[in-house]
């Protein structure tokens, strides 16, 4: 029985496996570049963020109708509950999809009815967190912001994603102040490709209660006393890592020392269907990689429902 856990970090565009991406380009008469599904998974050899960004906007064109999005989230949950995932804090990037026609109103919707049906049919709790691109202006992001208003009783926070360099977090400081003025919990990507200072940014001007990946925060110990300090908690994607080479190897990931650092770290999957394993198999791997003991597992998935958004009593149910 994997350990029942809470996954925080999980983009749904990247659960889009070949099989189901070739299902419904199918259905949709969209042409992919790839002859098969075989072909399709020999292109995941990633340089870095950015190559796989191209992927990954690329096989969205898939993705059109409302049912589309409900049945990508639907397989998620199927495989999140068989790998123990007890509640589920989903990214979704609305602008991937309104540049390519497809509404918002139609991603809200076909997501939110898997949504809906996920307590009752995966056993996982669920909440959306709608991120902006940062690699998009300031101007786009508000726009999506306002556009997204009709939908906020479905949409717990917002968060920040896509190509982190040359793209701070300070550049987003007024769609982050009109989101706290909403009631929207906040989180951002930094310091995943990006330096240390972005982190601090995000925590000082975006004023964010997580911090996604985080990673390079171990370049820096005064920050790392602070994150601990403060027990701001870290969304690691150690398999994300490793196919996007921030590191070289798993072996050399610094998620032990982190943790013996005092951070409050979680590990999630990022995007299982293009970085080779989701939450569970990434526990798997960190323990056989890193030596990370079963205690510190349990830990990890303890750290998971603490940074959740859930409140106090539903997380220490799901415990
Ligand atoms: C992402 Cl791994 C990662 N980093 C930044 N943005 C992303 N969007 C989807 N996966
Ligand atoms: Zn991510």
């Amino acid at each position: 029985m994997p350990i029942p856990k809470a996954e925080l970090h999980l983009h749904i565009e990247g659960t889009l496996e070949p099989e189901l991406a070739f299902a419904l380009a199918a259905r949709n008469g969209v042409e992919l570049p790839y002859a098969d599904t075989e072909e399709l998974r020999k292109a995941y050899l990633f340089d870095d963020l950015q190559t796989f960004l191209n992927l990954y906007y690329g096989l969205m064109a898939v993705l059109r109708t409302e049912a589309d999005f409900e049945e990508l989230a639907d397989a998620y949950l199927a495989r999140a509950a068989a790998q123990g995932v007890r509640h589920a804090e989903i990214f979704f990037d609305p602008q991937a999809h309104v540049v390519r026609g497809v509404p918002i109103g139609t991603v809200i919707e076909g997501l939110s009815r898997a949504l809906e049906r996920s307590q009752e049919r995966h056993g996982v709790s669920t909440r959306l967190i709608m991120c902006f691109l940062r690699d998009q202006s300031a101007e786009s992001a508000l726009e999506t912001l306002e556009a997204a208003k009709p939908y906020l009783d479905r949409i717990i926070g917002v968060g920040l994603d896509s190509a982190e360099v040359g793209h701070p977090p300070v550049k987003f400081r007024e769609v982050y102040e009109a989101a706290a003025a909403l009631g929207l919990r906040l989180v951002a990507h930094a310091g995943e490709e990006g330096p240390p200072a972005y982190i601090t940014e995000a925590l000082d001007v975006l004023r964010v209660e997580r911090i996604d990946h985080g990673l390079r925060c171990m370049e820096d110990p005064e920050l790392v006393e602070r994150l601990a300090r403060d027990r701001v908690p870290l969304t690691l994607c150690p398999l994300s890592n490793v196919r996007l080479r921030a590191i070289d190897v798993l072996e050399e990931h610094p998620l032990a020392r982190m943790l013996d650092a005092g951070l409050m770290c979680t590990v999630n999957s990022d995007d299982p269907a293009y970085f080779g394993g989701y939450v569970d198999d990434t526990f798997h791997a960190v323990r056989e990689a890193l030596g990370i003991d079963h205690e510190r597992l349990r830990t990890l998935a303890r750290n998971s429902f603490e940074a959740s958004f859930l409140d106090r009593d539903a997380a220490d149910e799901a415990l």
